[in-house]
C-alpha cells in the first residue's frame, strides 16, 4: 500500500515549522561562540540592542535571572542554554536576539560584542582524563576533571577466565567516529506564550512532543496542562530531534520576554556544529576463540566522547545505551564490556542516527571483530559467522549481558543472504583476480566482499527498566470509531518520514475490518494525543504499534457487546471474522463494525454496564524489547591507484518480524543503507587540535547520493516476535546499524592482497590510498 501522507508531500503540501506563520510573529537567531573553549570576560548588547527592528536581546545573564541558564539535558547532567561563565564547544549559544524579521535578527547578531579569554581545548578524548587536561565543566561542584561515568556489563571474572586459557586471542583498535544525521530539515521552533491565558503553545519539529511538554513544565515551572507542543510535519529526524536545545528554549522566553510568537530556525550549519551528533566511540576489541575458530569470549573497553555536557538521549539505567547488545548474533560463552564517558570540548549528544542506542557502534565492533578473528584463522568470513551464529533453537536467548532475544532464526537469514550474493561464485572470481594481481596483471580494481550479521535490541522499553528523567516508556493509544464507522486513532509517537499515518491506520484496518481510507491517524500535538514517550530507538512500532493492535482489540471486544445487544444473542455465542461478528453457525446472521458503530451511538438498549460509543484507550507496557536481525553482503571494486572505493552491490536481508507495509520497511532499509555507504566512506565531523568544527557544511560533510548507492538487493525472513500483539519488530533503523561493516569489511576484503588488517572509517579516497602505500603484496 502507498503512503497515505504522500498525498500532500508530493505535491510540496507538508506543513513543517517553517511553513507555520503567526500573526505579528518575531524571529529569533542565536549567537554562537567562535572558540571551542573560552572564558567570557564580557558581553556588550548595547549596539544590537539600539537596532531599530530589534525588540529583544536576551544573554546568559538575563536568564540567569529567570534562573533558566541552565537546563538540565535528556542523561540528567546540566547544558547551558546561554553561556554564563565559559564556551565549551565551538558553536555553542551565546546570545538571544528577537527581532521583526529575520534578517535583521542575524544583523544584531553581529553587533553584539563578546570579549573572551582562550583557553585549551580538549580535543581528543583519550586525552581527557589526563591529569593536565584542562577541566571543562568547572561550573559543576566536585567535578575536579573530564570523568563522566563508568559502566559495565557482563561478567568480568568470567570472560578473564575464557581469555585466560583461550587457544587465539585477537585485539583490535576500532573507532566509530564522529558523525551527524543532518536530517534535510534543521531544527526549530514557534513559541507563543498567551499572557492572558497563561497557555504556552511550541510549534516544534521535536521527535518527542510529549516528553518535551513534561520537560518543559519541570523546567520553567510552567503547568503542564497550559503547555502544548504541536510537532507537524517533520523533515527527517534521525535521532537529531530528540533533544532539547538551548534555542528552543530561547524563543520561549523570547515570547514570554515580547508578548509575540518567535520563531527560531537554525541554518545547516548550526545544525551540524551544534546539535546532536552521533557516535564518537573509542573501543578496543578482544576476542577469544579456538584454533578451529569457535569464538568463546568478547571483551571490549570504550572510551565515550560525550562533548561538552552529557545530552545523550537513553534509557536513564543505560549510560551506555545499549551498546551492552555487543556480543551480537554469536554464541559466546561470556563476555564484558566497560564504558567511560568524558567531556570534551565538543557539541553534545551522542545517541543520533539511526543508533538504537548505541547498537550500531556494538555491532560495528563485533562485526568488525569477526572480520579481524577471521584474518587472523586465514578462515572464510562467512563460514566463520555461520558456526558461531545462535541456533534457532536457543530462542528465547538468555544473552551473557543480560538481555533475552525473543526469536531468530539466524542461519536462514544468513543462507538466504549467501544464495542472493551468488557468494561462492564472488569468491571464486575474486580469486582469480588476486591471482591475476599477484602474477603482475595489475589492471583494473580489487574486488573485496565484506558480511556483517546484526542483531538489534529495540522498543524501549519495560517500564520496570525503563525511563528517560524519571518518565516510565509505555505508550498510550486512544481510538474512536464515529456513528457512521469512520474511525480516528491518536498515538504518541511522531514520524518524521516514517510513514506511521499509513501503517498505524493499516493496523487499525487489519484487527477491525474499516478500510484504511476510512481511520486517520492522530499524532504529534499533546493536546490531542494521549502520553507517550516518542520516536526514537525504533521503538514505534514495537510500543505504540502494539498499543494500537491493543486498543483495536478493546474496540473489537466493545462492538461484540453491541453486537450481542443487536442480534439478541449472547456475546459468547459470537464470532468474529474481518469487519463483523456473526452468530456462531449462522453465517448469514451478523453485524459489520459500521452497523455496530451506529447501533453503538443510537437508541439501542446495551447491556448492564456496557457503555454506549465504541472507543477505547489503552496504556502499553511492553513485556521486552523486540531483536530484529539481518544479514548484510557487500561488493565494492577499489582502486588501489586513487584509493577510490565504489559500492557495486549490496544484499540485505533483513527480519523485522511480521512486516505491517513492506513498500514502507523497503523504504526504511534503502534510507539505512545509505547511511551505512556515507558512514563507512565519506561522513566525518572533524576537529582540528583548536577545536574547531571542521564538518559544518555540506562541502565538508558529505552526504551519500544515488551516485555512490548502488540499487540494493533486498531479501526477507519472517520470524514473528512472540511476546508482540501483531508479531512486528522495530525496523527504522537496522539497515544503519548493519552495513557500515559489511561496507568497510569488503574494502579491507579488497585490500587483503597488501596486508591491511582494519582502517577506520571514513574511508574516504586518502584514506585508503595511504592504508596501502608501503605495503607489499602478499599472499
Ligand atoms: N514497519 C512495518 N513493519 C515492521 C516494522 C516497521 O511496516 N515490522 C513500519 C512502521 O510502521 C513505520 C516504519 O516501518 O511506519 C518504521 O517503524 P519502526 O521501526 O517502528 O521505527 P519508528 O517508527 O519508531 O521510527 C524511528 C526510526 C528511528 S529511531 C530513526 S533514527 C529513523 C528511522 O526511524 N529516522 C527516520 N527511519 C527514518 N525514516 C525517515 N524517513 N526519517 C527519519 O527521520
Ligand atoms: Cu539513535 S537515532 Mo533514532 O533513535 O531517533
Amino acid at each position: 500500500m502507498h503512503r497515505k501522507e504522500d498525498a500532500r508531500f508530493v505535491r510540496g503540501r507538508g506543513t513543517y515549522v517553517d511553513d507555520v506563520n503567526l500573526p505579528g510573529m518575531l524571529h529569533g537567531a542565536v549567537l554562537r561562540s567562535p572558540y571551542a573553549h573560552a572564558r567570557i570576560v564580557s558581553i556588550d548588547t548595547a549596539a544590537a540592542q539600539a537596532h531599530p527592528k530589534v525588540k529583544a536581546v536576551i544573554t546568559g545573564q538575563t536568564l540567569e535571572g529567570l534562573k533558566l541558564a541552565w537546563m538540565p539535558t535528556l542523561s540528567a547532567d546540566t547544558q547551558a542554554v546561554l553561556a554564563t561563565d565559559k564556551v565549551r564547544f565551538q558553536g555553542q549559544e551565546v546570545a538571544f536576539v528577537v527581532a521583526e524579521d529575520r534578517y535583521a535578527a542575524r544583523d544584531a547578531l553581529e553587533l553584539i560584542d563578546v570579549e573572551y579569554e582562550p583557553l585549551t581545548a580538549v580535543v581528543d578524548a583519550r586525552r581527557a582524563l589526563d591529569p593536565d587536561a584542562p577541566v571543562i565543566r568547572d561550573d559543576k561542584e566536585g567535578q575536579a576533571d573530564n570523568h563522566i561515568f563508568d559502566w559495565g556489563a557482563g561478567d568480568e571474572a568470567a570472560t578473564d577466565a575464557v581469555f585466560a586459557s583461550a587457544e587465539v586471542v585477537v585485539a583490535q583498535d576500532v573507532l566509530y567516529p564522529r558523525v551527524h544525521p543532518a536530517p534535510l530539515e534543521t531544527c526549530g521552533a514557534i513559541a507563543d506564550f498567551d499572557a492572558v491565558t497563561g497557555k504556552l503553545t511550541i510549534w516544534c519539529n521535536t521527535q518527542a512532543p510529549h516528553a518535551h511538554r513534561t520537560v518543559y513544565a519541570l523546567v520553567a515551572g510552567l503547568p503542564e496542562h497550559k503547555i502544548r507542543v504541536i510537532s507537524p510535519d517533520v523533515g527527517g529526524g534521525f535521532g537529531n530531534k530528540v533533544p532539547i536545545y538551548p534555542g528552543y528554549v530561547c524563543a520561549i522566553v523570547g515570547s514570554i520576554v515580547t508578548g509575540k510568537p518567535v520563531k527560531w530556525m537554525e541554518d545547516r550549519s548550526e545544525n551540524l556544529m551544534s546539535t546532536g551528533f552521533a557516535r564518537d566511540y573509542h573501543m578496543r576489541g578482544e576476542v577469544a576463540a579456538t584454533r578451529d575458530g569457535n569464538i568463546r569470549a568478547l571483551r571490549v573497553k570504550v572510551i565515550a566522547d560525550h562533548g561538552a555536557f552529557n545530552g545523550t538521549a537513553q534509557p536513564t539505567k543505560f549510560p551506555a545505551g545499549f551498546f551492552h547488545v555487543f556480543t551480537g548474533s554469536y554464541d559466546v560463552e561470556a563476555a564484558h564490556c566497560a564504558v567511560t564517558g568524558v567531556y570534551t570540548n565538543k557539541a553534545p549528544g551522542g545517541v543520533a542516527y539511526a543508533c538504537s542506542f548505541r547498537i550500531t557502534e556494538a555491532a560495528y565492533l563485533i562485526e568488525r571483530m569477526i572480520d579481524v578473528l577471521a584474518y587472523e584463522l586465514k578462515m572464510d568470513p562467512a563460514e566463520l559467522r555461520m558456526k558461531n551464529l545462535l541456533k534457532p533453537e536457543q530462542f528465547p536467548y538468555p544473552s551473557p549481558t543480560g538481555w533475552e532475544y525473543d526469536s531468530g532464526d539466524y542461519p536462514r537469514a544468513l543462507q538466504l543472504a549467501l544464495d542472493m550474493a551468488g557468494y561462492d561464485e564472488l569468491r571464486a572470481a575474486q580469486q582469480q583476480q588476486r591471482e591475476r594481481w599477484l602474477a603482475g596483471d595489475r589492471t583494473g580494481p580489487l574486488t573485496g566482499i565484506g558480511l556483517s550479521f546484526f542483531t538489534e535490541a529495540v522498543g524501549a522499553g519495560p517500564r520496570k527498566h525503563m525511563d528517560i528523567l524519571g518518565l516510565g516508556m509505555a505508550d498510550g493509544a486512544e481510538l474512536r470509531v464515529h456513528p457512521t464507522g469512520k474511525a480516528v486513532l491518536r498515538i504518541s509517537v511522531q514520524s518524521q518520514g516514517q510513514g506511521h499515518e499509513t501503517t498505524y491506520a493499516q493496523i487499525v484496518a487489519e484487527e477491525l475490518g474499516i478500510p484504511v481510507d476510512d481511520i486517520d491517524v492522530v499524532h504529534g500535538d499533546t493536546d490531542q494525543t494521549p502520553f507517550g514517550l516518542g520516536t526514537y530507538g525504533s521503538r514505534s512500532t514495537p510500543v505504540s504499534g502494539a498499543a494500537t493492535a491493543v486498543v483495536a482489540r478493546k474496540v473489537r471486544e466493545r462492538a461484540r457487546q453491541v453486537a450481542s445487544a443487536m442480534l439478541e444473542v449472547d456475546p459468547g455465542d459470537l464470532e468474529w471474522e474481518k469487519g463483523r461478528w456473526f452468530v456462531r453457525g449462522d453465517q448469514g446472521q451478523g453485524r459489520t463494525i459500521q452497523e455496530i458503530a451506529l447501533a453503538a451511538h443510537s437508541s439501542l438498549e446495551l447491556p448492564e454496564g456496557i457503555e454506549g460509543h465504541l472507543d477505547a484507550t489503552t496504556v502499553y507496557n511492553p513485556p521486552n524489547l523486540t531483536f530484529p536481525f539481518g544479514a548484510y553482503i557487500c561488493v565494492v571494486d577499489v582502486d588501489p591507484g586513487t584509493g577510490q572505493v565504489k559500492v557495486r552491490r549490496f544484499v540485505a536481508v533483513d527480519d523485522c518480524g511480521v512486516r505491517i507495509n513492506p513498500t514502507i520497511v523497503e523504504g526504511q532499509v534503502h534510507g539505512g543503507l545509505a547511511d551505512g555507504v556515507g558512514m563507512a566512506l565519506m561522513q566525518l565531523i572533524a576537529f582540528d587540535e583548536d577545536g574547531n568544527c571542521l564538518g559544518a557544511s555540506f562541502m565538508d560533510y558529505l552526504l551519500p547520493t544515488s551516485m555512490e548507492c548502488p540499487s540494493w538487493e533486498l531479501g526477507e525472513t519472517v520470524t514473528p516476535s512472540p511476546h508482540h500483539p501483531i508479531g512486528a519488530k522495530g525496523v527504522g533503523e537496522s539497515a544503519t546499524v548493519g552495513s557500515p561493516a559489511a561496507v568497510v569489511n569488503a574494502v579491507l576484503d579488497a585490500l587483503k592482497p597488501y596486508g591491511v588488517r582494519h582502517a577506520d572509517m571514513p574511508l574516504t579516497p586518502a584514506h585508503v590510498w595511504r592504508a596501502i602505500q608501503g605495503r607489499p603484496l602478499r599472499t
